[in-house]
């Protein structure tokens, strides 16, 4: 949605507002300013000598009368004075606050000048930075708002500046995608095993998220909780599948599993009648716990027949 064009923004077609690198009192200058009051005609001056001047930072919107666009956002870049004066979160501002008033006003589309690098002197390639990725920031935090947001840039040097952090912009998103793509591969590679190996275990292993809602439970679960309804147990609560002593127990191990990443197993009941020992499992996404499982481990010798198949 970011564009850079090397030309004249007071020539720029097919844009709803543009930007203007103005001073404080609003009333016109030199560099990109006096370019737009000139194509814009005198009108411009007339209305923004009602508008009271504008802080640095800050923006204010006029009508664009001569020029093919529809509005003016009149901004004040801030006056490099070695770096340490605030000037970069004011340049930030003004990006801002220019993309805030525009969306307040309907604007789609946007041209801006490069804020500061002319006769206030702000370093373009560290401008370019602030600019690019304020801009880019603005962008996500609010993806409806704009259709194309447009730089026009002077001369060759300032536009190599700003294309160097649409790049690199570019890049990160790229190196997201594949990251995020082949992670999804893995995670369906292992789900497919995972899925087989609880599928075939005979103890019964039953999957909860941290509200306690079963969300997996393996064939020998189904049968192990029949009485309590087997398969339409999916989607309600493990708890009610227990007294209140087995739940104040389910909770408790849950604050336990919470307290490091390195709590991961707990042995909760051993059932004498049925002989069979259960467990709970922490289930991580990374280090963040999203849910636990319950397994049911019968103690009774193997029963299948033993190297029976050559
Ligand atoms: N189109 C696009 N960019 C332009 C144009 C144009 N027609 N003309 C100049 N630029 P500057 P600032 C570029 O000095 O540094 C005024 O007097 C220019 O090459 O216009 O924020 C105001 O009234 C540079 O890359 O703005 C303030 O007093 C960029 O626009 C003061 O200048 C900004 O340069 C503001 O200084």
């Amino acid at each position: 949605m970011i564009e850079l064009v090397q030309g004249d923004i007071t020539k720029v077609e097919q844009i709803d507002a543009i930007v203007n690198a103005a001073n404080s009192s609003l009333l016109g200058g030199g560099g990109v300013d006096g370019a737009i009051h000139k194509a814009a005609g005198e009108e411009l001056l007339f209305e923004c000598r009602l508008l009271g001047g504008c802080k640095t930072g800050q923006a204010k919107i006029t009508k664009a009368y001569k020029l093919p666009c529809k509005r003016i956002i009149h901004t004040v870049g801030p006056v490099w004075n070695g770096g340490s004066h605030n000037e970069d979160q004011l340049l930030a501002d003004c990006y801002i606050n220019s993309l805030k008033l525009a969306a307040e006003n309907q604007i789609r589309t946007i041209a801006f000048p490069s804020i500061s690098t002319g006769i206030y002197s702000f370093p373009v390639a560290r401008a370019a930075k602030i600019a690019v990725h304020t801009v880019d920031r603005f962008l996500k935090d609010h993806p409806e708002c704009f259709d194309r947001v447009l730089w026009v840039l002077f001369d060759k040097n300032t536009k190599e500046a700003y294309q160097t952090e649409v790049d690199l912009i570019e890049k990160n998103l790229d190196l997201a995608d594949s990251v995020t793509e082949s992670r999804q591969t893995d995670i369906q590679m292992c789900a497919c095993f995972f899925q087989s190996v609880i599928e075939q275990d005979r103890s019964a292993v039953v999957i909860c998220n941290l509200e306690h809602e079963i969300i997996y439970m393996n064939p020998s679960a189904i049968e192990n909780y029949r009485k309590w309804g087997g398969r339409e147990l999916l989607g309600q609560s493990l708890l009610n599948c227990h007294n209140q002593q087995s739940r104040d127990k389910i909770e408790k191990v849950i604050e336990w599993f919470k307290t490091s990443k390195e709590h991961n197993m707990v042995y909760t009941f051993y059932n004498q009648k049925q002989n069979k020992d259960v467990y709970m499992v922490a289930l991580r996404d990374q280090d963040r716990l999203i849910g636990y499982y319950e397994k049911h481990e019968y103690r009774n010798a193997e029963t299948m027949k033993f190297y029976d198949l050559w």
